[in-house]
């Protein structure tokens, strides 16, 4: 069984004894049996290298993340770990096991601020256990010495770790592939956790993760928290769900008896689409049979014909209705008398003009009266599609004195890093930031993998003469190059991890695919259907997809209920800043609080809307301002909306549409970004709420501008105009 990291890192088993602790007592600890990997376990030995660097001069602290073995991270660690276990305090007996001493910390990484602060993430181990999604960051001044710590500190009640499971890793990842319903594409992994259920109550359980991402349509990274005795699913959650209203929320995974259309990028009539089905069911007096089929093509229905097959003694009796995938239902016939045995034959059913045909379908048959029976034959549906139009019109013109010669959808024009092999020709590989960023063709295809590159001949990208598949390629290759540059020019940070990681994009995943997203490792971008959206490769969601993984690499929010919120919200916000901070160096981008307009319905002749608002999230129907109404809406697209509007209010100043209160003067996007940023970085923790994050960006904010600043004042009062106290 493979444990991976959440944050995808390798594992790394970790002194969490530094230099300075007396190697007599770290000699003296016995190794565990069954070493938990993940660097979860048993308190290991002192490393030489970190007794080796302990005669080092010491160097000018570096700012950034750290090293976990250098002799920086290791004191603090140490520091850290004194100051939550204090020798006098009982870790001893929380954390002995057949007599062997486990921490009750494992640390996860240590990062240094350009405040002089150093932060070390912890997380929380019970009985060599991990406990999910809780850790404690550790928050130390210039003076080395702990000046707070955020995180979660409950108590654990003794013995779930210690108990063995009446389960085994592989009897739980079969509770989840059964659930999962679907063959993954990667590995799936279990570890062995404590987990606090939604009632509060900690449990011994297992987390799985199943993932089938590559380029399917309905891409899926689930988590199960599994209990490790009775198999129960406590919770289960995708971290890469479609946009909220992606018309492929209703996910199909296909059906054999659908005829794929050919999907090409140019403005077509898509072929019609059809689908059958033969149930033969029977039709038992005064009874209901529905009968479902599924549709792959995710197409806007224009004509819809369906026809039924149904043997029945009395025709009198029936009504038959049809639902689409949206819930709209149209009678299609209704105890319309005679004696008629049967109801067979095609009806034109133009109530479904409009609707979006992908996902099931459902036919309702219901007998009304006694005495006479039947059955459901078959039945099927024919679809004519809409007509899909081009999704973008003509790049915009160049920008005067500008110095970039390559040519966007979106951000007009822009300057491309690029390479050039071999033979001469240019591929969208740049080696000037951090570790690189690479743009590659996925070729619409099922797996968003390889290096497939898209070449330029003359190193000016986006010529009308260049080849339709390279246009969205640039967009996705500078809002990469816009996104590193906003987290390093803005925010001070070396890419998500803060070592420089390499930012891998891949374009065309899938077909007329309205998505894009982060899966742990790289970002795939579909090519929208060109109603709903063109190419999502606009800035403001690249920098979305890129912050779900700086949300991964630092506060690791889970991605369901308040934290997937605040998840949600911080990428929005990033990806807000990276347009904001992209608008500043490229006269072509305009700046707004709108997400992804550029690329949203390209062809309803609204160039304005979009996803989401930040500075009015109720706007799309959806998204809730105001955390009175979180129970109503904790999908996290929608609950990101409180975070969303109060980072608005924060950085621009307004007021809150529910609760009618204003915040006068905003700090600006610079400090707001920042304040955030720092937050996210250095005060959360994968359990954050609404409350906490208040919080967070108020000990930020502190930190950044002082206690009594103007700065500390706005984030209060904007987070009290969306309801979190
Ligand atoms: N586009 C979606 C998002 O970033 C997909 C996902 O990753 N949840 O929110
Ligand atoms: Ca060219
Ligand atoms: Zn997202």
């Amino acid at each position: 069984m493979s444990i991976r990291r959440t944050d995808g890192s390798k594992p790394t088993v970790l002194p969490t004894i530094s230099a300075e602790a007396q190697p007599k007592n770290t000699a003296k600890t016995r190794t565990a049996p069954n070493v938990i990997k993940d660097g979860f376990g048993p308190a290991a030995k002192t490393t030489d290298l970190a007794r080796a660097e302990q005669t080092l001069k010491p160097l000018p602290a570096p700012v950034g993340r750290l090293s976990l073995e250098s002799k920086e991270a290791q004191s603090a660690i140490q520091t850290s770990l004194e100051h939550l276990t204090p020798a006098t305090s009982k870790p001893a007996t929380q954390g002995l096991r057949g007599g062997i001493q486990y921490p009750a910390f494992v640390p996860k990484n240590v990062e240094r601020d350009e405040l002089g602060m150093t932060h070390v993430r912890l997380d929380r181990q019970h009985e060599g256990v991990k406990v999910y999604a809780e850790q404690v960051v550790s928050h130390l001044g210039k003076d080395g010495k702990v000046s707070s710590v955020t995180g979660d500190q409950s108590t654990i009640p003794a013995g779930l770790g210690t108990q063995k499971p009446q389960l085994s890793h592989a009897q739980v990842l079969d509770i989840a592939l059964k659930d999962f319903a679907g063959k993954p594409d990667r590995q799936p992994n279990s570890e062995r956790v404590i987990y606090k259920d939604p009632t509060g109550e900690y449990r011994s359980a297992y987390r799985v993760e199943v993932a089938n991402v590559n380029g399917t349509d309905n891409p899926r990274r689930m988590n199960y928290l599994v209990d490790a005795n009775t198999g129960k699913i406590y919770e289960k959650f995708n971290t890469i769900d479609g946009f909220k209203n992606c018309p492929c929320a209703t996910h199909g995974t296909g059906d054999a008896a659908a005829t794929k259309g050919t999907k090409g990028a140019a403005a077509t009539t898509p072929p019609d689409v059809k689908v059958s089905t033969s149930p033969n069911a029977a039709i038992k007096d005064n009874a209901t049979v529905t009968s479902k089929v599924k549709v792959a093509d995710d197409v806007t229905v224009d004509k819809l014909k369906l026809s039924l097959n149904i043997s029945h003694t009395y025709k009198g009796d029936l009504s038959v209705t049809l639902t689409s995938p949206s819930g709209k239902s149209a009678v299609v016939h209704n105890r319309t008398g005679g004696s008629t045995d049967n109801v067979k034959g095609d009806f034109d059913l133009s109530a479904f003009a409009g609707e979006k045909a992908k996902g099931e379908w459902t036919l309702t048959v219901k007998d009304n009266a006694k005495g006479d029976s039947g059955k459901l034959n078959s039945w099927g549906l024919a679809i004519s599609p809409k007509a899909t139009q081009p999704p973008t019109e003509p790049p915009k013109p160049p920008v005067p004195g500008g110095t970039a010669d390559d040519t966007s959808l979106y951000s007009g024009k822009v300057d491309l890093k690029t390479k050039q092999g071999a033979d001469g020709t240019f591929t969208l590989e740049d080696n000037t930031r951090g570790k690189g960023i690479s743009t590659y063709d996925a070729k619409n295809q099922e797996e968003a993998s390889g290096t497939t590159p898209f070449k330029d001949d003359n190193n000016v990208w986006g010529e009308a003469t260049d080849p339709k598949r390279n246009q969205a390629a640039v967009d996705a290759h500078y809002g990469a190059a816009m996104t590193y540059d906003f987290l390093k020019d803005v925010l001070g940070r070396d890419s998500i991890d803060g070592k420089g990681e390499k930012l891998v994009n891949y374009v065309h995943v899938s077909e007329n695919y309205v998505n894009a997203y982060w899966d742990g490792e790289k970002m795939s971008y579909g090519d929208g259907d060109g109603v709903d959206s063109g190419p999502l490769t606009a800035l403001d969601i690249a920098g979305h997809e890129i912050a779900h993984g700086l949300t991964e690499r630092t506060a690791g929010l889970v991605y369901r209920g308040e934290s997937g919120g605040l998840n949600e919200a911080m990428s929005d916000i990033m990806g807000a800043g990276v347009e904001w901070y992209a608008s500043t160096k490229n006269s072509d981008v305009k700046f707004n609080w709108t997400i992804g307009e550029t690329a949203w319905t390209p062809t309803n002749g609204d160039a304005t809307d979009g996803l989401r608002y930040m500075n009015d999230p109720t706007k799309d129907g959806y998204s809730i301002d105001n955390y009175k109404d979180y129970p109503k809406q904790t999908e996290v697209h929608g609950s990101s909306g409180i975070a969303n509007n109060a980072f608005y209010l924060l950085a621009n100043g307004g007021t809150n549409r529910t609760s009618k209160l204003e915040v006068k003067d905003g700090v600006g996007m610079d400090k707001g970004l920042k304040i955030y940023y720092r937050a996210l970085a250095h005060y959360m923790t994968p359990s954050t709420t609404f409350a906490q994050a208040r919080t967070a960006t108020i000990q930020a904010a502190t930190d950044l501008y002082g206690a009594d600043s103007t700065e500390v004042a706005k984030v209060k009062e904007s987070w009290t105009a969306v309801g979190v106290k």
